[in-house]
């Protein structure tokens, strides 16, 4: 061991210990082994191994009573610092569990995270469908907004318009009676028409019937047959002015007229079935007539210009006749 003094005022000393041995030396090299021995055989050498000892003994004293508060004040810092690091180990050990078991739940967090991103993308998808949506509901209500304006314009016209209407109304009141004007003029036309055409073919015209005065000269029976073939018969009387028109058409010219006892037995007839009323043609006979000359006059003919212008003759004489056709307006 060397002891360093101050540089300059004391030496360093020197010694060694070896086997109940201690040896002081003044320079750093110590002495050879060999010279050991000589010095325990020297007394004024014990002497300093005493002091040598001493020393030693108040070195281990100071060291002890230095070092070993150091030494245990060193243990008691590493206790403590082992027992913090055993609760820091201890936290962090807890610390690693609470991780574990959060690690599952952020898991389930990232998956709730995934689908709540899903459910946001969905969402937003809707919403710009939402937006187009309402887009599309925004222009239909300006375009009702317009159409409500034109069906204002249109309810202010209105009583413009139901003037116009009553106009219309009266207007067609007119046009429908023009039409039946028209109409019912066609019809005159038509019948005026019909007329003149069988006007043209000999026939004359009276009271709704036609008439035809026949200038050849047939039995009664032949010129019954000539009217039929006419879609006529031989003319019937059914009123004053009706004879009043026969017997002045006939013009003194004995005719024919439809009167018959022919296949009866006795009783007058008319042959277009016209029922006779014998009251009524009481007036219509010549004075005197019918007084069936020689049994034999079943037929009637017109003689005179007169109201009274009947007498009844023989019906295969040949005599002018008359034929009549009740007048049946055509379908236009
Ligand atoms: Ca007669």
């Amino acid at each position: 061991m060397r002891m360093k003094g101050t540089e300059g005022e004391i030496p360093d000393a020197h010694f060694t210990v070896d086997k109940q041995n201690i040896s002081l030396w003044p320079q750093a090299e110590p002495p050879p082994k060999s010279g050991l021995c000589v010095v325990l055989r020297k007394a004024p050498a014990i002497g300093a191994v005493l002091v040598c000892l001493t020393l030693v003994l108040v070195a281990s004293l100071l060291l002890q009573g230095i070092l070993y508060p150091w030494f245990m004040g060193t243990i008691s810092d590493v206790k403590t610092n082992a027992q913090l690091l055993k609760g820091r180990v201890d936290n962090i050990s807890a610390l690693g569990s609470e991780i574990k078991k959060n690690s599952g739940s952020v898991e389930a967090a990232g998956l709730q995270f995934h689908l709540v991103n899903a459910s946001l993308s969905h969402v937003r998808s809707q919403i710009l469908k939402l937006q187009t949506s309402v887009e599309k509901a925004n222009a239909q209500i300006q375009t009702l907004t317009r159409n409500w304006e034109e069906v204002d314009t249109l309810n202010a016209q209105i009583p413009e318009l139901k003037r116009d209407l009553d106009k219309a109304s009266a207007l067609n009141a007119k046009i429908r009676n023009l039409q039946s004007s028209l109409e019912n003029t066609s019809k005159l036309l038509k019948q005026q028409s019909d007329i003149l055409q069988m006007v043209s073919r000999g026939w004359r015209y009276f009271n709704g019937n036609f008439y035809y005065f026949s200038p050849v000269l047939k039995t009664w029976y032949s010129a019954e047959q000539f009217c039929v073939s006419k879609n006529s018969h031989l003319t019937s009387v059914t009123s004053d002015s009706e004879q009043a028109f026969l017997s002045k058409s006939a013009a003194e010219v004995i005719r024919w007229i439809g009167l018959t006892k022919a296949g009866t037995e006795g009783g007058w007839h008319w042959i277009d079935d016209t029922p006779f009323n014998k009251a009524q043609t009481e007036r219509y006979w010549i004075p005197g007539e019918p007084n069936n000359s020689g049994f034999n006059e079943h037929c009637v003919s017109i003689r005179v210009l007169s109201l009274q212008s009947w007498n009844d003759s023989p019906c295969d004489i040949k005599y002018s006749f008359i034929c009549k056709r009740p007048y049946i307006p055509s379908e236009p």
